[in-house]
């Protein structure tokens, strides 16, 4: 059956730096030419996304001068506008400038920090400018590749103090811009601070102003280090920290590929849709989320303008597809079945009753038997079994 249209209402949006990748990695160089931001923003819009993201390095020359800025980027949201695309989110490059080898925030010269957090700064006010409700911090150079060269306590100090300061200047500002901290465990450097969800989350809950610093998860940063993406999103959701997404497709423990949302582990894919689309099984009242669906992904470097192109809509029709196939996975009646055997929605139930003390649970072993139910059968495998079964369709 062939997947639906994609429409404004699906709220997809690109990063204009995923089309917009020429192919450039490190063991060659650029594969297909580089077309003007307005041009991506175009034919995104004309695919059915619904809005763009870039980093401030997408759109003007490193370094640009106020009036260079101020004039390419009116540019490029009169074009959205035009396009009716949203600017939903933008960040800013502490990466591809050799002055950020090493890092940013957390650099060990205190003049190249300066200078990183007054860039971040500016990209703030570009952020609000552009009508973001986004700024997501990717710290691609945060971390070190020598553990001597590196002292993490005082990192994590000026990690803190860079997040505080920015946060404090969007308050100070009015804007009403959230921080998404997006975790990556290694590459470019060869380990990176803030490695994992857990390790932002904790950064984070030390924040002065952490209420409005949250996460943007990427699927794959999260497949390379091994962990669940679903299960990164889940727990976000659960700490009400889930400001934003990057879905896209990774296979295994190897380099960042940044594949098309689906073309990495599927299955994976699907319950992140399910998980999305559908909440929590258990807690139906549950904070679900309601922002845009990001891609961040790499057109393969094999593909020239129609692959680049071909491969924006494949993010977007995995993305529908497997949304009709998890509503129709949560409606199947044998799925509810398997659901309920398997004890998913028991879960939610406390484990003491109301009023029950530690004590009082100590007081009575309610003649449990630990052999007997040692011999519950779960069903998770039939459960898993029946996901497949719909994704097969
Ligand atoms: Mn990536």
């Amino acid at each position: 059956m062939p997947v639906r249209q994609p429409t404004p209402e699906d709220r997809f949006s690109f990063g204009l730096w995923t089309v917009g990748w020429t192919g450039v990695d490190p063991f060659g160089s650029a594969s297909r030419p580089a077309l003007d931001p307005r041009e991506y923003t175009e034919k995104l819009a004309e695919l059915g996304a619904w809005g763009i993201t870039f980093h401030d390095d997408d759109v003007f020359p490193f370094g640009s001068d106020h009036a260079t800025k101020e004039r390419i980027t009116t540019e490029l949201k009169k074009t959205a506008d035009a396009a009716g695309l949203t600017i939903e989110m933008v960040t800013t490059n502490t990466f591809s400038h050799p002055v950020f080898k090493d890092g940013g925030l957390t650099a060990n010269d205190r003049g190249i920090r300066r200078f990183g957090l007054r860039k971040i700064l500016q990209n703030v006010d570009l952020a609000a400018e552009m009508g973001a409700s986004t700024f997501v911090m990717w710290g691609g150079r945060e971390g070190s590749e020598y553990d001597g060269s590196k002292d993490v306590y005082s990192a994590m100090e000026r990690y803190k103090e860079g997040l505080d300061t920015i946060a404090g200047y969007i308050k100070e500002r009015g804007y009403g811009l959230r921080i998404g901290l997006e975790p990556k465990p290694n590459e470019p450097r060869g380990d990176i601070f803030l490695p994992t969800a857990g390790h932002a989350l904790a950064l984070i809950s030390e924040l002065e102003h952490g209420d409005i610093v949250g996460l943007n998860p990427e699927t794959g940063h999260e497949q390379m280090a091994n962990l669940n993406y679903t299960h990164t999103l889940g727990q976000a959701l659960w700490h009400d920290k889930l400001f934003h997404i990057d879905l896209n497709g990774q296979r295994g423990l190897k380099y960042d590929q940044d594949l098309v949302f689906g073309h990495g582990d599927l299955i994976s894919a699907f319950f992140t849709v399910d998980l999305i689309e559908n909440g929590f099984p258990g807690h139906p009242d549950a904070p679900k989320y309601t922002g845009p669906r990001h891609f961040d992904y790499k057109p393969s470097r094999t593909e020239y303008m129609d692959g680049v192109w071909e491969s924006a809509k494949a993010n977007m029709s995995t993305y529908i597809a497997l949304a009709e196939k998890a509503t129709a996975f949560r409606a199947d009646p044998r799925v509810q079945e398997a659901v309920e055997y398997a004890g998913v929605l028991d879960l939610a139930q406390p484990t003491l009753a109301p009023g029950e003390t530690a004590a009082s649970l100590l007081a009575d072993d309610e003649g449990f038997d630990p052999d007997e139910a040692a011999k519950r059968d779960f069903g998770f495998v039939k459960l898993q079994q029946l996901a497949v079964e719909h994704l097969l369709g």
